[in-house]
């Protein structure tokens, strides 16, 4: 048996439901075989056997480690250019519909090995971890055929050979439609659900299954026909829903029992108590509203009353938002939508594991989950949330080893 490291001299902020979010306890957290095996109010409680590591924590705050839980950090190449469209009065929809985005982004990638792939990711991958970040979701749909997808997710899973942070990925199936596509969308739905899905689940290189619903991209119909097959599949699902214009795709995302419905801008008042009805996470991701310079902020008042959980992440992208600080993610959803830091921080914890499917084993400091921590060189925890660019983490602990 491994033996037993105990962080003593922390200031605790557990994030689980029964502990006030905000303020921190006096803990140590004793870790075996990268687990919590326990948890004592005092570091008497937890006295050292012969053997036994104890590393003193300096009465620095201590939250879980953060929960990165939507990116498609995953790309080559660069969009900066069509920012500088945008800021000149062109619009996202435009540029898209013009070949540029996404479909942009495709190109670039096309012809790139796994290795390529993942060498252009790992400046932005440490970033996050720079921050804290703990657990990462990486999406693929810069693909768009079944070998270019498997390609993107087998990059994404060797984010995590190469740096110690646990991956979850979701195949981003019904992305952007290839241009010039025979048939169409429909057309492109069918050999999704047909061929596509059908590999990718035997191929067992992704967690859940998501989809772009937008005016311009896939309609509620041609996702729910995807989310069958994807349940049929025993995949788990989640959305792109009603960023820029209401799609119902909250709602289709709750009947399908989504693990998440994301960004959720134009989501209606049915919508948000369809969400609150399924369980599934209402994802914020202020970067994009912040990029896209939007002025229509998701519901978030209407989800709170609900008690819709609401996670936050960066949305990393190389089109809306080019941005690789989830401590800068947090500040957004605090000054651009309203969250308060409590939800801040648990949207980038516990409420973010749960939008993965994750919530049995990470997201809180709890006895049996793994002993992922953030050490901080704050005195408060909204100091994490209410400044830009300070670098207030001290360590990162991944499975009880500081990394
Ligand atoms: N996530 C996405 O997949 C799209 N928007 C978003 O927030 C498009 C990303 C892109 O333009 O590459
Ligand atoms: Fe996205």
């Amino acid at each position: 048996m491994n033996a037993t490291r105990i962080f003593i001299g922390g200031r605790v902020l557990r994030l689980c439901a029964e502990a006030s979010t905000m303020r921190p306890e006096r803990l140590a957290i004793a870790t075996r075989d990268g687990r919590i095996c326990a948890l004592g109010r005092e570091a008497e409680r937890l006295r050292a056997a012969a053997g036994d590591e104890v590393l003193d924590l300096g009465g620095r705050l201590v939250t879980p480690g953060l929960i990165d839980c939507h990116t498609h950090i995953i790309y080559a190449g660069s969009r900066a250019d069509e920012a500088e469209r945008r800021l000149a009065g062109e619009s996202y929809t435009t540029i898209a519909r013009g070949g540029g985005g996404i479909l942009r982004t495709v190109a670039s990638c096309k012809g790139l090995d796994e290795s390529r792939l993942l060498e252009a990711a790992l400046p932005r991958v440490d970033a996050l971890l720079s921050e804290g970040v703990t657990t990462l979701e990486i999406k693929s749909g810069y693909g768009l055929t079944l070998d270019a997808e498997l390609m993107l997710l087998r990059a994404a899973r060797a984010v995590a050979a190469r740096r110690p942070v646990s991956v979850s990925t979701t195949y981003l199936a019904a992305h952007a439609l290839p241009p010039a596509y025979p048939g169409g969308a429909d057309a492109f739905i069918e050999r999704l659900c047909l061929q596509d899905l059908p590999a990718v689940a035997a191929s067992g290189l992704a967690d859940a299954v998501d989809g772009y619903c937008e005016a311009f991209a896939f309609s509620a119909a041609q996702i729910a026909r995807l989310f069958e097959r994807a349940r049929a599949l025993g995949l788990p699902v989640k959305l792109h829903a009603d960023q820029l214009s209401d799609m119902q795709g909250a709602a289709l995302a709750a009947r399908y029992g989504a693990l998440s419905a994301d960004h959720l801008e134009y989501t209606d008042a049915a919508s948000v108590a369809a969400l609150a009805r399924s369980g599934s996470v209402a994802v914020l991701l202020p970067g994009a509203y912040y990029f896209l310079r939007e002025r229509h902020p998701p519901p978030v008042q209407a989800l709170r009353a609900a008690g819709v959980p609401i996670a936050v992440a960066t949305d990393c992208n190389p089109g809306t938002s080019p941005l690789s600080s989830l401590l800068t993610a947090m500040n957004l959803a605090a000054v651009q939508f309203g969250l308060t830091s409590s939800e801040c921080l648990a949207g980038v914890t516990r409420e973010a594991a749960r939008a993965l499917g994750l919530a049995a084993d990470r997201g809180t400091i709890e006895c049996g989950k793994w002993c992922d921590l953030a050490v901080w060189n704050v005195d408060s925890p909204a100091e994490l949330v209410h400044a830009l660019g300070a670098r207030p983490l001290q360590q990162r602990i991944w499975h009880g080893r500081s990394v």
